[in-house]
């Protein structure tokens, strides 16, 4: 058994697949607190999860034109000054299990929990490359990074970002291998694992064995042929996955995490919880919830966040309305990011044959006890 290895996990989360191991933490743990604790925060694995051992664990940077390196943890530590960032990572495919309700897609059936925050620290990935000797670059380059997980056949995880991000000092990409002050959990990529803030979750590649710097994306089959958008309409049998690029930065999500759906709430004052997120740093500046199913709207309240400025994290928020005895409601939320976008009403519109990007209102019934 290639996954008889793997580590032990948190009895809380919910299961989608157990080989390899897929979790997310239940919708009410989700938002009771900012940062999600490393044991509940979700799980996507493709592969077992490798075993290192931190003392011969080395890196490798490849650069053109530049020295090769090979890094020790020491090292990387050492030689490097330590970043610290607060980010959210989301799944391409959180929510799609609301997809499939529309017709069935290919993928694991997430509910609204692959997505959690945390406070990562490392080392900056453009100081590791200017020290691999990168120099000045023009047209089209992307940096590729590798995972030591393997499948049976010997091919590993792979996934790659435009080299004009990994470069950005804006755009805080990091080698992380702490995250919420611990070293970083063995699910989550221990002893180190990128973090692209802002950008899809399958960019941020755990057990970080290679970083390359390319003038084409990731061969990998999740940068190539998985983890992009197409027309509805595209089935299996007419999918170029050539056509379409693949996913980077995602676009603004909102779900209800509280209350659940099919739920009986007291008469009284009802109190709506739930979260918020968009990609590229586009802070979250609204959410606005309804109570009848998208006909009249009320503001959110949005729980002070630790910091400002560009928004890599999300936005938990809170609703409370007084809410009467015997009546059906049908919860419904939806955000707005800095660019003013907004999500779609309908799922419909949005439905594609893998169920990514599945950001349409969220939408919860719920009944009022007498
Ligand atoms: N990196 C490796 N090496 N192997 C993987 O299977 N899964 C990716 C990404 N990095 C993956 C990986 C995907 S699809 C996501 S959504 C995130 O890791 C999930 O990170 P997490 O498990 O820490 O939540
Ligand atoms: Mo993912």
């Amino acid at each position: 058994d290639p996954f008889a290895g793997d580590p032990p996990r948190h009895p809380a989360l919910r299961v989608n697949s157990q080989k390899p191991f897929n979790a997310e933490p239940p919708p009410e743990l989700l938002t009771q607190s900012f940062l999600t604790p490393n044991e509940l925060f979700f799980t996507r694995n493709h592969l077992p999860v490798p075993s290192v051992e931190p003392g011969s664990y080395r890196l490798l940077v490849e650069v053109p034109g530049g020295r090769s390196l090979s890094l020790s943890l020491a090292e990387l530590r050492r030689r490097f000054p330590k970043h610290e960032v607060t980010a959210t990572l989301q799944c391409a495919g959180n929510r799609r299990s609301e997809m499939s309700r529309v017709r069935p897609v290919k993928g694991l059936s997430w509910d609204i929990g692959a997505i959690s925050t945390a406070r990562w620290g490392g080392a900056r990935l453009r100081d590791v490359l200017l020290a691999a000797g990168l120099g000045d670059k023009s047209g089209e380059w992307h940096v590729c990074f590798e995972g030591l997980d393997k499948d049976a056949s010997g091919t590993r995880y792979g996934a790659s970002i435009p080299l004009e991000r990994a470069m950005s000092p804006q755009a805080e990409v990091i080698l992380a291998y702490e995250m919420n002050g611990q070293e970083l959990p063995r699910d989550h990529g221990f002893p180190l694992r990128v973090v692209v803030p802002g950008v899809v979750g399958a960019r941020s590649v755990k057990w970080l064995r290679s970083v390359a710097v390319s003038p084409a994306e990731s061969p990998s089959h999740w940068q190539q042929n998985d983890y992009k958008g197409f027309c509805p309409s595209v089935d299996w049998d007419s999918v170029d996955f050539r056509a379409a690029p693949a996913i980077q930065e995602l676009p603004v999500q909102s779900a209800i995490t509280e209350p659940r759906p099919g739920a009986a709430v007291p008469a009284g004052e009802l109190t709506v919880k739930g979260y918020a997120w968009s990609g590229g740093g586009r802070e979250v500046i609204r959410v606005d919830v309804s109570l009848d199913g998208g006909r009249t709207w009320r503001e959110a309240e949005l729980c002070p966040r630790p910091e400002r400025g560009r928004a890599w994290a999300w936005a938990l928020w809170e609703l409370r309305a007084p809410v009467a005895a015997g009546a059906r409601l049908e919860l419904v939320c939806k955000a707005v990011d800095r660019s003013y976008n907004g999500q779609p009403e309908g799922v419909g519109g949005i439905w594609n044959l893998r169920g990514v990007l599945s950001n349409a209102w969220h939408r919860v019934p719920v009944t009022v006890t007498r």
